[in-house]
């Protein structure tokens, strides 16, 4: 860890002091102020501004029970949460998370992040985050489809096209967002397209949306191995996870000639020299919700490890696509020890500080998630775009604005790294740069 600047260890503080036992929320906030160290000195008026302190502050945040009943006529109760962090730059926008382990401090974290994440993209959008502590895994369509309705009969007053726009995230894919959008749509007697994100193509979805946090973190990787004139063709990859994100990292970077070995989930890893078969990874989770074991024990070269860290297979680029701090400072040394050249976070937050510290050290290009795995809201954004001028675009048409986005956003990233005096650190540079758009019209916007 490096010091705070005074004025900086002073939100510090307070941050700590207002939010007792959020590990995570504090583990990201100190990763922005580290990076901040460089930007305060040259520029007091965010400091005089209080600017730091109030962005380390949600400007509401929702939390609410949702009650539920399963199909044996049990009533549970999960809680649902939604944080709206910062609108300076527009409407609130991020995820919904259904996961056991969701809690406030989760939430605000994914928050926070998303701020930064979000004005990195270059589009008008501020940063939120919500979810519940609901399991997903195991239940039926139609007790998936009783909790979503539960859930939006309270979020749906706080929501809308122009206040806080949500999407999916951890457990909320396409069936989850159309039983949010069809009980918004019934409670509002509006058909408020841009109200959700990650819609179905039928009903104001947009093209490459599903596809495009995996697609968008490859190509930032293309981008960062660009600047040392190597390329993903002929590579050796890993992706951890095997979800939306981790299944379309893995058939972009095969789209661009790498070999993807491996993926994992929270029950263990699958090595398959053969290369991902990423069809039949998708129709294993996505259409029969099983898991990683079932698709190794379909694939006739592929080893299912119990338990153990995917991390431990040799690679040369890693792609981090499943949950937060799944990627501690020994596996990044063991990455590091086995060659690694490259690693871009498909996940938010999945390597702990110390493996970020044991990347840098080594020299290895690090791609934080928060500009990485930036595609997926970018996309979200275009799909606000469309839908508001009741338009949608083709596929290659949004794949090629997708493309262009996070070529831009590793360059903001670069060029602020470049500007302050720490060149080829994407933390560095992803959180001054982001960090300045959103402080520059909080300024503008007065004390609120
Ligand atoms: P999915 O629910 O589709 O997949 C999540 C994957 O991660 C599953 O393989 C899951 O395994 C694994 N996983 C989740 N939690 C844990 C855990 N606690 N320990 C071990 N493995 C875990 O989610 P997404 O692919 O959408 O999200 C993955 C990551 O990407 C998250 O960090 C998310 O915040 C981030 N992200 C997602 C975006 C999106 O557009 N969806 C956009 C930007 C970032 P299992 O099934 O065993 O739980
Ligand atoms: O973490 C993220 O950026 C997301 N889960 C996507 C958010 C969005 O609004 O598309």
């Amino acid at each position: 860890m490096n010091d705070l600047d005074p004025a900086l260890q002073r939100v510090f503080q307070t941050v700590l002091d207002r939010n007792p036992g959020e590990a995570e929320f504090h583990q990201a906030v100190r990763e922005v102020l580290e990076s901040l160290n460089a930007v305060v000195a040259r520029h007091p008026e965010y400091v005089d501004g209080s600017i730091i302190e109030r962005l380390c502050e949600p400007e509401r945040q929702l939390m609410f029970r949702v009650p539920w009943t399963d199909d044996q006529g049990n009533i549970h109760i999960n809680r649902g949460f939604r944080v709206e962090f910062n609108s300076a730059l527009g409407p609130f926008k991020g995820g919904l998370r259904f996961h056991p382990t969701v809690n406030l401090g989760i939430v605000k974290f994914l928050g926070f992040e998303q701020i930064f994440k979000n004005a990195l993209t270059g589009l008008p959008i501020g940063g939120g985050k919500g979810g519940s502590d609901f399991d997903p895994k195991g239940r039926s369509d139609a007790e998936v489809m009783r909790f979503c309705q539960s859930l939006m009969t309270e979020l749906y007053r706080h929501i809308g096209e122009y206040t806080d726009v949500p999407a999916g995230d951890i457990g909320v894919g396409g069936r989850e967002i159309g039983y949010l959008f069809g009980q918004y749509k019934r409670i509002t007697n509006r058909y408020e397209s841009g109200v959700l994100t990650g819609k179905g193509l039928s009903y104001g979805g947009s093209q490459v949306r599903t596809e495009a946090t995996g697609y968008g973190t490859v190509i930032f990787a293309r981008e960062m191995l660009a600047t040392r004139n190597q390329a993903l063709s002929g590579r050796r990859v890993i992706v951890s996870g095997s979800g939306n994100v981790a299944i379309y990292a893995a058939q972009k970077a095969q789209q661009l000639g790498a070999h993807v070995v491996a993926c994992s989930d929270s029950g263990g890893y699958v090595v398959d020299e053969d290369g991902i078969d990423v069809d039949l990874l998708r129709q294993v989770k996505d259409v029969e919700r099983g898991r990683v074991a079932d698709y190794a024990a379909r694939r006739p070269k592929a080893v299912h490890h119990e338990g153990g860290s995917v991390w431990d297979v040799p690679c040369e680029i890693a792609l981090p696509c499943a949950t937060q701090n799944e990627l501690d400072g020994d596996a990044a040394r063991t990455l590091v020890g086995n060659g690694l050249l490259a690693l871009a976070e498909g996940a938010n937050m999945p390597s702990t500080p110390e493996a970020v510290q044991v990347f840098q050290e080594a020299g290895i290009l690090f791609a934080p998630g928060k500009a990485a795995n930036a595609g997926g809201v970018a996309t979200s954004a275009l799909e606000m775009q469309q839908n508001a001028s009741r338009d949608s675009w083709h596929f290659d048409h949004t794949e090629k604005r997708l493309d262009q986005i996070m070529v831009d956003v590793h360059q903001r990233c670069a060029e602020a790294a470049d500007t302050y005096g720490q060149p080829g650190n994407y933390v560095a540079g992803a959180n001054i740069s982001s960090f300045m758009q959103v402080a520059d019209a909080m300024l503008a916007h007065g004390v609120i």
